[in-house]
């Protein structure tokens, strides 16, 4: 690659809402650098060049095309709107210093404009807001100048509450804040707002917000109509800017910038300056040209006012429309607009690293010292500094991140390296690759040093950990790098080398890279922090080939699409199957095709889609105290069950936990494994300004705030209930004994309370707070209270064995948790108290001995049991998981649209006019068992005129009973006697479930759950 000065770099990505316009600017800008016709911009799309994409008119990876403005060279990715790709967007951020967040002016903020800001945000990149379709407000709204003036000036003010929300660290979810509405509804009377919000990320008299027309090939920044009319009217450029934005406005007799207040009393026809000096113009040229009684003279005065050369060809052409875009864009060229905010606006990769790095490199403190080589430590930090500070020189450590991989046809990739020499094809494949036609190539930005081809390189993964000797085989390996190439778009162009700051396509990493990694020329390097990604892929399906002998061109295929798409997840289930996840159906349409004609090419079985479920209790959602039920009340009410050598009688007693505690359970489930499995946190600094705080703390308080927040709800009025039954529940989450299912599940188990329970069938498992103390819910005097009260008769040996016991009972609760009664779904939400006393052997000693071995076993498989038989007995549940969904659709399609929702199950939760036009904006839960074929059914109803959006939300438990079977007359009225009762939906969600894991379905509902009779029959 020719040097270049790292200043005279940028790298930015392209960020928005599906159909927001992204390709579509995109195509602009890479036909100012000449790469494509002026005349195909805007309807090739170019970044879009895989057939499907073409084909849906979606874009669905991200791609990057290297591109030059003046001195200045531009790298620059497209990503994906729709939310299926979401990952991409996030390889996208990684790899980028910038954002060009562009938001649709008719359609304004939705659900994906929030991902993206926060992605954004998250990865620290510098955003500049892009405000698309400007055309839209003209000609389809037919709005004022000063009405879409009002419009821009709510989507500005939006972005920014969108942006201020995650600098204030209210951390809502994307959904959460997109149910809030917009922070702060504006009046068009009152906008004063603008008036001094200095603290405003994006500021058109700032020069980071653009207005423009992708379709049309237009756009600006307030900075080109300041320069224009600084001459004309006598101000400065930079007075003019500050003006041009707000509500200030021109005094022609005194030539004088005022405010609101300084406009004379009476005066209610000024218009601010924006809209008299920018939107006014603009409108005047449009309707000129497309109205046919349009004043045409408007077009020439443009024409003559600002030089503009535009060939007769194209003035004189029959369509108004081919006229209008040869004059705007070249009045107002697209490509200069944008590109000049991004050079001016957004940082050079040695700025842009010095401020990400404590998101990319997370600032390590380690801990503990002894046993840590201090020239490894002394390496990794001098490492991290030139990544900070973007150190291009050629004996820099060399360091580079891959945030994805992606596979190419063979025949894609250049005959020829990058001295014109010819390449044996056969070179081109990797070993071990088989007999495939793809190529795998890895996107990477190099942060530090020089990427050479053919030199050696540690591949290191996200846990590799440079000080632990051991982890080194597990974590780290050596590859070759084969070729670097710079990507224009589908093209690739092969490099010599590569510098820090710049981004590259590299050959040779197909063999030791999954899906993302980080490449150091050193092993004293921490890896890169893990991308954040906004969904896991949830639509699970099964697949198998039609013809079973091609098995291994299956297992082939997954494979390879494992490697080449960053998101997909295959996994083999319990029983054998081959099972896909994919974000949505959109995605998992792709992956399928994908694997029938590159990666396995062979037919292939596609299952109905697994939907996941999880099983829970009804409860009593509206008392906190019903969780103390079992400390408080002896006699409560439990299941017992007995070994079957009759030597260990369990007790189990189920509660409902308090649904925000389920939900922290829930969230941070990777750090409690960490806590739980012993690993040593280490302190990271978060995101920037963010003060530093120890991970378990702030778990910790959660766990408190949850519950706290649980009780204060329910006790709103009565603050002495409240606070003792804080105090309880404090005491409570000191006996955390274990979570499941995985140790880690969002269900609880506490140790029994030793004083509460005589020893009359035996001597207790008691069991020890281990999670408790992990998390340090302990403090440490209450610690030693547990201890020993036992009386000294009992037999030692008993209390050894008893103590031996425990892990059977963790196991039997883990087992239990991982698989509920109802059809074999983990449990959620659930605290288990399991008490089991074991007796003295009566029986012959060797025999006892002999069945020792087994005696933990029946244990395990009576606990297990107890606890699913407590579930079955208190009302259980089953709970899906939720999609938050959002749609929208033309006035006229609203019934058809409700339709399908009703048909669906979804829940409505927000509709909103969306203002000056005739399109409803909708916001709904829909159960993800519903989804499936949504998409199409919306558009066979609606012609096609509406969309929607999905998103996965939350778990939600189905209020129905799925063993309900009419007792009172009433009921027996309405729903006969049982015997032709329709069954409910929870119930055949569940025989569905049942039926595919080929449990047995019940044909008899139970009666009673207690004393259940099932009439089994193998499906
Ligand atoms: N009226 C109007 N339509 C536009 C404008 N810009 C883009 N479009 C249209 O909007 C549609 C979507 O454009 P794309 O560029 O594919 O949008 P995208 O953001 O890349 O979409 P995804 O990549 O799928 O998220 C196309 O039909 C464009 O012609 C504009 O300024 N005005
Ligand atoms: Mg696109």
């Amino acid at each position: 690659m020719a040097q270049v000065d790292a200043k005279k770099v940028r790298n930015i990505c392209i960020l928005a809402h599906v159909d927001h316009g992204k390709t579509t600017l995109a195509d602009h800008l890479i036909a100012a650098n000449g790469l494509l016709s002026r005349k195909s911009a805007g309807k090739l799309r170019f970044m879009d060049y895989l057939e499907e994409e073409q084909r849906r008119a979606i874009t669905m990876k991200s791609a990057s095309i290297g591109l030059s403005y003046g001195d200045y060279s531009i790298n620059l990715i497209d990503s994906p709107g729709h939310m299926d790709f979401c990952s991409e967007v996030s390889t996208a951020a990684r790899l980028s210093d910038g954002a060009l967040v562009l938001v649709d002016a008719v359609e304004g903020v939705h659900i994906q404009t929030h991902a993206v800001l926060r992605q954004a945000w998250i990865e620290k990149l510098t955003p500049c807001l892009v405000l698309n379709k400007i055309d839209r407000l003209i000609c389809e709204l037919k709005l004022s100048p000063m009405e879409a003036y009002n419009r821009l000036l709510r989507i500005v003010h939006e972005v920014n509450g969108i942006v201020s929300s995650y600098k204030s660290e209210k951390y809502l979810s994307d959904v959460d804040s997109l149910l809030a509405g917009p922070n702060g509804e504006v009046s068009d009377e009152n906008q004063e707002f603008v008036e001094d919000d200095e603290e405003d990320t994006f500021q058109p008299q700032k020069g980071n917000v653009a207005f423009v027309c992708a379709l049309d090939g237009w756009g600006f920044s307030l900075n080109e109509f300041a320069n224009f009319y600084a001459s004309k009217l006598g101000a400065s450029a930079a007075t003019l800017q500050k003006g041009l934005w707000g509500p200030r406005y021109f005094i022609p007799k005194t030539k004088m910038i005022v405010g609101k207040k300084g406009l004379e009393s009476g005066n209610n026809k000024a218009r601010p300056m924006f809209v008299q000096f920018v939107l006014e113009p603009l409108w005047q040229v449009y309707q000129a040209a497309l109205e046919p009684d349009g004043d045409k003279s408007m077009v020439d005065k443009v024409i003559r006012s600002f030089n503009l050369n535009i060939p007769n060809r194209e003035l004189q052409n029959n369509d108004p429309k081919v006229v209008l875009q040869a004059v705007m864009s070249r009045w107002l060229p697209l490509a200069d607009a944008i590109l000049s905010m991004v050079v001016r606006c957004m940082p050079d990769p040695v700025s842009a690293q010095s401020f990400r790095i404590s998101r990319l490199l997370p600032k390590r403190e380690v801990l503990a010292l002894d046993g840590v080589d201090p020239s490894i430590l002394a390496e990794a930090e001098l490492v991290r500094r030139s990544v900070e500070n973007c150190d291009s020189s050629p004996d820099a450590p060399c360091v580079a991140f891959v945030s994805k991989m992606f596979a190419v046809p063979l025949q894609q990739i250049p005959p020829k390296g990058p001295q014109g020499e010819i390449l044996n094809l056969n070179d081109l494949k990797e070993e071990g690759s088989g007999d495939t036609d793809e190529c795998f190539l890895a996107f990477a930005r190099i942060f530090s040093g020089v990427l050479t081809s053919g030199s050696r390189i540690f591949v290191l993964s996200a846990l590799y950990d440079p000080l632990k000797v051991d982890s080194v085989q597990r974590h780290v390996q050596v590859a070759e790098l084969q070729a670097l190439y710079l990507m224009m778009g589908q093209k690739l162009e092969p490099i010599y080398s590569a510098e820090a700051g710049n981004i590259v396509a590299i050959r040779g990493l197909g063999q030791h890279i999954l899906k993302s990694a980080t490449l150091s020329s050193t092993m004293s390097c921490w890896p890169f922090s893990s991308m954040a990604f906004q969904v896991s892929p949830t639509l699970r399906v099964a697949i198998e080939p039609s013809d079973p002998s091609d098995m291994a061109a299956l297992m082939k295929g997954l494979r390879l699409l494992n490697r080449a798409d960053p998101f997909v997840e295959v996994t083999v289930s319990s029983r054998g199957e081959h099972v896909l996840a994919a974000a949505g159906e959109v995605h998992l349409d792709r992956c399928i095709k994908d694997l029938r004609e590159r990666f396995a090419r062979i037919n292939l079985e596609v299952s109905p889609p697994l939907v996941s479920y999880k099983e829970t209790i009804e409860g009593d959602q509206s008392n906190p105290l019903e969780y103390l039920k079992y400390f408080m009340d002896k006699n409560a009410d439990f299941v017992e069950k007995t070994t079957p050598n009759g030597r260990c009688v369990v007790r189990v007693q189920v509660l409902k936990l308090p649904a925000a505690l389920t939900k922290v359970l829930d969230d941070n489930a990777d750090l409690l494994g960490d806590v739980i499995g012993g690993k040593q946190i280490v302190q990271r600094q978060t995101s920037g300004s963010l003060e530093e705080e120890n991970p378990i703390e702030a778990l910790r308080k959660q766990i408190t705030a949850a519950v706290e927040s649980d009780i204060d709800s329910v006790f709103e009025n009565d603050k002495d209930r409240a606070d003792k039954c804080k105090s309880k529940w404090a005491k409570l989450l000191k006996n955390i004994w274990s979570l499941g299912p995985r140790q880690i599940g969002p269900n609880i188990l506490f140790t029994p309370d030793i004083k509460k329970r005589e020893c009359d069938v035996g001597v207790l498992v008691r069991g020890v707070p281990y999670v408790s103390t992990r998390i340090g819910l302990m403090d440490n005097s209450s610690n030693g209270a547990a201890s020993d009260t036992a009386s000294e008769e009992v037999d030692r040996e008993l209390h050894l064995e008893a103590q031996s016991l425990e892990s059977s009972v963790i196991s039997g609760f883990q087992l239990a948790t991982s698989a509920g009664p109802l059809c074999e779904e983990p449990m959620w939400g659930l605290a288990l108290v399991i008490e089991a006393f074991v007796s003295r052997d009566e029986s012959d000693t060797n025999q006892a001995v002999e069945q020792h071995g087994n005696f933990t076993g029946q244990v395990m498989a009576t606990v297990k049991e107890a606890c699913r038989t407590a579930v079955l007995r208190s009302k259980p549940r089953l709970v899906e998981a939720m999609y938050f969904c959002e749609l929208n659709t033309p006035t006229e399609y609203l019934g058809a649209m409700y339709a399908v929702l009703a048909r669906r199950r979804a829940r409505v939760l927000k509709e909103e006019m969306q203002e000056g036009s005739a399109l409803f904006t909708v916001n709904a839960y829909l159960p993800v068992a519903e989804s499936i074929g949504f998409a199409d059914e919306l558009r066979r109803w609606t012609s096609g005129a509406a969309s929607a959006l999905l998103v996965l939300s939350h778990w939600e438990a189905l209020l129905e009973d799925p063993f309900f079977v009419p007792r009172t007359e009433e009921e027996i009225e309405e729903f006969g006697d049982g015997s032709s009762v329709p069954q409910n939906t929870a119930r055949k969600l569940i025989d569905a479930v049942r039926r595919r894991k080929g449990l047995p379905v019940e044909e008899k509902v139970v009666r009673h759950a207690t004393k259940q009779r099932t009439l089994a029959r193998k499906v």
